[in-house]
């Protein structure tokens, strides 16, 4: 039998975190001294990031001073999307193939595009389901969107997503009647792992539920301007 050596386990993972949380509690305290309301939408790829988002911003644009990173692979596509739809300035980043965006990327990006004159700034996360949720990226809250077609399980296979964030769309409820989701059983499954989430039923093309979800940033934009 051969000896057994000594195995030093060392801990990378946590130091990273422990670092990124550090620099995420920065950015968020810069953006809530200068008065911008940071929020961060993460979604599977296809949930309606863009599509709410362009849809939301004609709703407040005129109300607030508004802008939007957009995190992606390569393609520029969809800031070039939010740009031509809304007017908004919006930029793209590109993050190299990882498939988050982290606290230092976040800061570096934030440094180029000057977030001083915003009164709310918009990151479109990667569309992924597990790896943007294990960053805080310095948003003062995380939305997140859960389509009607993806089916209402998903909080049961990511649970960590519907963890860390603050408010849950269900969007594409335009789609029920041909999909078996169970809109009850999603709201138990998220509020089973997240208790105090928000659950906002939308549909980005109809706008059902668009005015309710402007109330809540408008709320969230309030809150920060009282802190
Ligand atoms: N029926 C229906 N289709 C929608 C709705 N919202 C978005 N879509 C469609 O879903 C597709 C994907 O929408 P996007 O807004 O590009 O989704 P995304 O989450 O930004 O996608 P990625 O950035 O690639 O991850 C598009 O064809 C949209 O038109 C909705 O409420 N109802
Ligand atoms: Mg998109």
């Amino acid at each position: 039998m051969g000896k057994m050596g000594k195995v030093r386990v060392i801990e990378i993972n946590e130091d990273v975190n422990a670092a990124n949380d550090r620099m995420a509690a920065d950015i968020r305290r810069r953006m809530t001294d200068q008065g911008t309301l940071f929020l961060n939408v993460m979604s599977s790829p296809g949930s309606g990031k863009t599509t709410t988002l362009i849809a939301l911003i004609e709703a407040l644009k005129d109300r607030y001073r508004i802008g939007v990173m957009d995190v992606d692979i390569r393609s520029s596509l969809d800031a070039q999307r939010v740009a031509d739809a809304t007017g908004v300035r919006s930029i793209q980043i590109h993050n190299g193939g990882l498939c988050h965006i982290d606290a230092d990327m976040t800061a570096r990006a934030l440094a180029q595009y000057g977030t001083e004159d915003l009164d709310i700034l918009f990151l479109e996360n990667i569309g992924n389901l597990v790896c943007p949720a294990e960053f805080d990226t310095g948003a003062h809250r995380n939305i997140m969107l859960l389509s009607v077609p993806e089916g209402h399980d998903k909080p049961l296979k990511y649970p960590l997503m519907f963890r860390v964030s603050d408010l849950v769309i269900i969007n594409k409820m335009d789609t029920l009647d041909y999909f078996d989701f169970d809109l009850s059983l999603a709201e138990e499954y998220i509020h089973r792992l997240n208790p105090g989430a928000v659950i906002l039923p939308l549909s980005a093309r109809t706008s059902q539920g668009m005015d309710a979800l402007a109330d809540w940033v408008m709320g969230e934009a309030d809150r920060l301007r009282v802190l």
